[in-house]
């Protein structure tokens, strides 16, 4: 079926029997792909069905389609004209792993970051008003994402226009990890609820007193009296009381019904319309469904058993996990905080041993923010750790309700630098650099996992006001030698020398310290400084202040933007100066995905391509 999709026109002309058969052979390929490439494997799963029925009714040019995040879009890509180079999914120069306004004319909005769709949909839903175009506007979100303030933003204006816009929940009760908060509690209840389900075995049963040929046709009608009457028996519909009418609950894995309420909507109901659709996480392949949480985003793993291969030995996400369970078990005021990361941040040991110590708040980094302040402001010792590009978002909750009240927050930034296959939304390299003007912020970066447990440590003792530590995604890097004490503002000068210095912050230590060898191998004569910096902030005026006097030339070498990060303090150190400060970092243009090293060799940032320039310059 599937080899007979040419563009989503083609799903418009199957049976609801061959849609179900193409879901079968949709779910296939993305397991066999995902199997070699890695990716967001259970949510693209649970919405096969979901994505087939919108193509079945919607027109995916006339009528924009806009998936929140877009990691469960895998289906909805290979079925509007990408399942030829589906094989490319996540690789360097192949199709993203989330929607790209740039890579497909399918692909309405781009994604990356949770909670976007519904603002996204109203803008497109009123554009096309004003300029008279046809078509309806589909912004689908799961549950978790729903938890994101924006989508309530979104909401509250949607209801009060009042616009032709459909906003489809693709609930299954699952964030990453279970899906936290009020608004999910509400959400299962809804689904279980009493009045609900009363009304569904009356229908059910009052059908069985028929003969099997009357019972069947009963029960279709009955089906459709059901699907009529949710809406009326379901309790307090927070939906409804926004201005939206709400439709559901319905099963996000039988096509005809899905079928039967689009068309429905489309034929019948004006305004705003929230669909409530129920899905399995994983549905179809049983490691997935059973295990959804990994599978949620993994690496390349083994169809049969659903084992991934290869072994990324202990990431910094576990340092910081196992260095705060311990400094936790001292400090009975520290608590921790993750925005729906839980995993991804390493703090499931943490929620496991200190359950009323540890905050999941969902999909919810402003709010994590700001929560932590009040926190922080009654004398507790919040640790907040949040991805670097998903702070993003949350940057006025760390100057106006943390920075400004000088309240001692530690920010933990997981996944800083380039981070692979997830690509442009998700690489942290900006954080440098827009965390750098906040006065009196202090902002570190570990050089390596034994570094980061004492800036972990020194930051749980220091209550002066906020810090940031900013640490790498993967396998964590272990020093042979002793860690020297971690002072405000210190660098760490690993070699002492004249004429030369190479200072390399965080992750980006690791490849001063090779173009320092490589150096010392090929030009004995040349004797650089090889620095740790530890600290962008703040600098360590007298350290160079003795650099002045002893060097002509200066590298600086980081994993984020060099347009604010660390290399434009230090050119501006030495701006009135004799001295030449080159840096090199993340180029000002935006770094699409692939593996690390290929991003590396793209913006020419891998040390033997460093080294060459840096020979250069020095000649
Ligand atoms: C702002 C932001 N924070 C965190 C994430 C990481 N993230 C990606 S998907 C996801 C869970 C989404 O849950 P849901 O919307 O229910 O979709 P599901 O995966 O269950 O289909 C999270 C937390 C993100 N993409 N954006």
């Amino acid at each position: 079926m599937l080899e007979k999709i040419k563009s989503p026109r083609d799903v418009k002309k199957l049976s609801v029997q061959q849609l179900v058969e193409l879901a079968r052979e949709v779910r296939q390929r993305i397991i066999e792909v995902t199997a070699k490439n890695g990716g967001h494997v259970a949510p693209s799963l649970g919405a096969t069905d979901l994505s087939i029925a919108l193509l079945k009714i919607f027109d995916p040019l006339v009528d924009r389609i806009i998936w929140d995040v877009g990691h469960q879009s895998y289906a909805y890509k290979i079925l509007t004209e990408r399942n030829d180079k589906f094989d490319t999914l996540r690789q360097f120069g192949g199709l993203s792993g989330f929607n790209n306004i740039f890579e497909s004319k399918y692909d309405a909005f781009g994604v990356g970051h949770a909670s976007t769709s519904i603002s996204a949909a109203l803008g497109i839903t009123v554009a096309k008003e004003m300029l008279n175009k046809k078509g309806r506007t589909i912004a689908v979100i799961g549950d978790g994402a729903l938890s994101g303030g924006m989508a309530f933003e979104a909401m509250n204006h949607a209801g009060h226009i009042q616009k032709d816009m459909i906003v489809i929940l693709n609930d299954n009760n699952m964030s990453i990890s279970k899906s936290v908060g009020a608004l999910q509690a509400y959400l299962t209840n809804m689904l279980v609820s009493r009045s609900y389900n009363t009304v569904k075995s009356f229908i059910w049963n009052f059908a069985q007193r028929f003969p099997h040929r009357i019972k069947r046709r009963m029960i279709l009608s009955a089906r459709r009296i059901e699907e009529n009457l949710i809406n009326s028996v379901a309790p307090n519909i927070i939906f409804e009381d926004l201005g939206f009418k709400y439709v559901g609950p319905i099963d996000g894995h039988n096509m005809h019904r899905m079928i039967r309420i689009f068309n429905k909507i489309i034929k019948n109901i004006t305004g705003p319309v929230f669909v409530h659709i129920v899905t399995k996480k994983g549905k179809g392949y049983e490691h997935a469904e059973d295990d959804a949480p990994r599978f949620h985003g993994l690496g390349p793993y083994e169809i049969e058993t659903g084992e991934c291969f290869g072994d990324n030995g202990r990431s910094y996400s576990k340092v910081f996990g196992d260095s705060l369970c311990e400094i936790a078990a001292k400090n009975k005021k520290v608590v921790a905080i993750t925005a729906a990361m839980t995993d991804g941040t390493g703090l499931n040991e943490f929620a496991e041993k200190f359950p009323c110590r540890f905050f999941d708040v969902g999909i919810a980094e402003q709010h994590a923010v700001t929560f932590a302040g009040g926190l922080a402001i009654q004398g507790i010792k919040p640790f907040v750790a949040i991805y670097s590009s998903f702070l993003q978002r949350a940057l006025d909750q760390v100057i106006h309700d943390i920075a400004l009240q000088k309240l001692p927050v530690v920010f933990c930034l997981d996944r800083a630098g380039l981070v692979g296959e997830d690509g442009a939304t998700h690489h942290g390299v900006f954080d440098l650099s827009y965390l750098n003007p906040i006065p009196d912020m202090i902002i570190m970066a570990p050089a390596n996992a034994d570094e980061f447990k004492e800036m972990l440590k020194f930051a749980s003792e220091y209550n002066k006001g906020p810090m940031v530590i900013r640490y790498p995604r993967g396998k964590a890097k272990f020093c042979k030698s002793k860690i020297e004490p971690i002072k405000i503002g210190k660098y760490e000068i690993i070699k002492t020398g004249t004429d030369v210095a190479i200072m390399g912050i965080g992750k980006s230590f690791e490849d001063a310290e090779a173009i320092y060898n490589k150096l010392e191998e090929e030009f004995p004569e040349i004797k650089p400084f090889l620095i740790n910096p530890r600290f962008l902030k703040p600098i360590d005026e007298d350290f160079l202040e003795e650099l002045k006097k002893k060097v002509k030339i200066i590298f600086t070498i980081e994993d984020n933007s060099i347009v604010g990060g660390f290399g434009s303090i230090i050119k501006n150190y030495f701006a009135n100066t004799d001295i030449e400060v080159h840096s090199f970092g993340i180029p000002d243009k935006f770094v699409p995905h692939g593996k690390t090293e290929e991003l590396k060799n793209l913006i020419e940032t891998t040390p033997s391509l460093l080294f060459e320039k840096i020979k250069h310059l020095l000649k």
